[in-house]
């Protein structure tokens, strides 16, 4: 180790030599790594950190994946309604409830701690959102949440997730806590879904392609492979990726999740800064500043939720009169998507279909089943 180390960081290289577990290696790592300077005289120490690391970190997912195994994994799941379900997650007193209530027009009591989850139907513009208001998450480490795992589970089942943050506490510490607690879980909210591809064989060895889009060889790739017990396998990178992306790529239990970040009690003074700091705190994540008390931000919350999936509504056509629930469909739909979703017959008895486009230069077309629609299309299909 090099002798022109901030003191800080030889002291959490020596926190990483004396500790014991796992966890505490990879903490005492981590926080050596954030504590070195990046500079050329420390850069063979940090890259060889990081491969310790990364391996360090494998490892105790391969050691999570077993306990799970033995331990069988809580699985809790909400069955879906509508065309979207939407889980509320936040610490105590946040205003979930209070949130849950607006969207849902609901009269759950507000003021006392929510002990099982609810469940309502948002309906904003022809989409059926369902939302869970779920009691809170108390700390950073989820046991100490009474049922933390099973909320945790019906998050990772649900399509998308709203971050309750109260305007009025420390916002900081609410998304330390919530990120960790997702984190942990294996819930990705923050970056989308690597470029690679890894699939376990039986046989034939470890297959690697793209290591050139990391910092590692394919010698050290196959060194994290192994190290896992993994000997047969195909792992291909198809663009950059950090050590984070490979290790969510690797751990099966990885689920990447859209979310939105819900800022409450803007009503409340001071909370216009409490609101410009959180901005700054989760970069690239949509934030909507609501008021339960005076139901502000129901219709940000739902264009947010549509365009957070990349969805698009449709509208059926009967007797001359619109649907009042839309077809959601994701971008890219065709008037074949479409058709299944209204009947099974409705695709084989096809003869053509009607769009009405408001905004488009011709508004009436007569297209095929081939034809992509877009949000807002109003459509009729006529059969044999
Ligand atoms: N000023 C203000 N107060 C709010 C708002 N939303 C909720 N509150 C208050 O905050 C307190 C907690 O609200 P709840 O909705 O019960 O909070 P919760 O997140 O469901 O609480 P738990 O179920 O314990 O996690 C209540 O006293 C609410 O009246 C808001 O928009 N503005
Ligand atoms: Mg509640």
């Amino acid at each position: 180790m090099p002798a022109n180390l901030p003191a800080e960081a030889k002291a959490a290289y020596q926190k990483y030599l004396e500790a014991k577990t796992l966890e505490e290696k990879i903490r005492a790592l981590e926080e050596f790594i954030s504590l070195t300077p990046k500079h050329k005289g420390t850069e063979k120490l940090l890259m060889h950190a990081k491969k310790t690391l990364m391996k360090l970190k494998l490892e105790l997912s391969k050691k999570q994946e077993i306990a799970k195994k033995r331990r069988g994994a809580p699985y809790f799941s909400i069955p879906k309604e509508g065309d979207v379900q939407f889980t509320l997650l936040g610490l105590p007193g946040v205003g979930k409830t209070s949130l849950f209530n607006m969207l849902t027009e609901n009269t759950k009591e507000v003021g006392k701690t929510t002990i099982l989850p609810s469940i309502g139907i948002f309906k904003y513009e022809g989409v059926w959102i369902q939302v869970i208001d779920l009691p809170p998450i108390l700390s950073e480490n989820i046991d100490e949440t009474p049922n933390g795992r099973a909320l945790l589970s019906i998050v990772r089942n649900s399509d998308i997730v709203g971050l309750v943050i109260d305007l009025s506490q420390d916002v900081k510490w609410q998304i330390k806590v919530l990120f960790k607690v997702l984190k942990d879980a294996r819930i990705v909210i923050d970056r989308p879904k690597p470029p690679i591809r890894f699939l376990k064989l039986s046989r034939g060895g470890i297959q690697i392609y793209g290591a050139q889009y990391t910092v590692f060889s394919i010698e050290e790739l196959k060194e994290f492979l192994t190290s896992m017990g993994i000997q047969n396998c195909i792992l291909e990178i198809h663009g950059p990726v950090d050590e984070e992306d490979i290790l969510n790529a690797l751990d099966r239990r990885t689920v990447f999740k859209k979310a939105i970040v819900i800022a409450t009690k803007g009503d409340l003074p001071g909370s216009y800064g409490a609101y410009a700091e959180l901005k700054t705190i989760v970069k690239g994540l949509r934030v909507i500043p609501v008021s339960a008390i005076k139901r502000i931000g129901r219709t940000e919350i739902g264009r947010g939720i549509i365009e957070e999936l990349n969805l698009i509504r449709i509208w059926t056509k009967k007797d001359g009169k619109i649907a009042e629930r839309a077809i959601v469909l994701t971008r890219g739909a065709t008037v074949k998507d479409a058709a299944e979703r209204i009947h099974s017959d409705f695709v084989r008895k096809f003869k053509f279909a009607i769009v009405e486009r408001k905004y488009s230069k011709i508004r009436k077309m007569r297209v095929g089943l081939s034809f992509p629609l877009e949000d807002g299309d109003v459509l009729t299909i006529y059969t044999d």
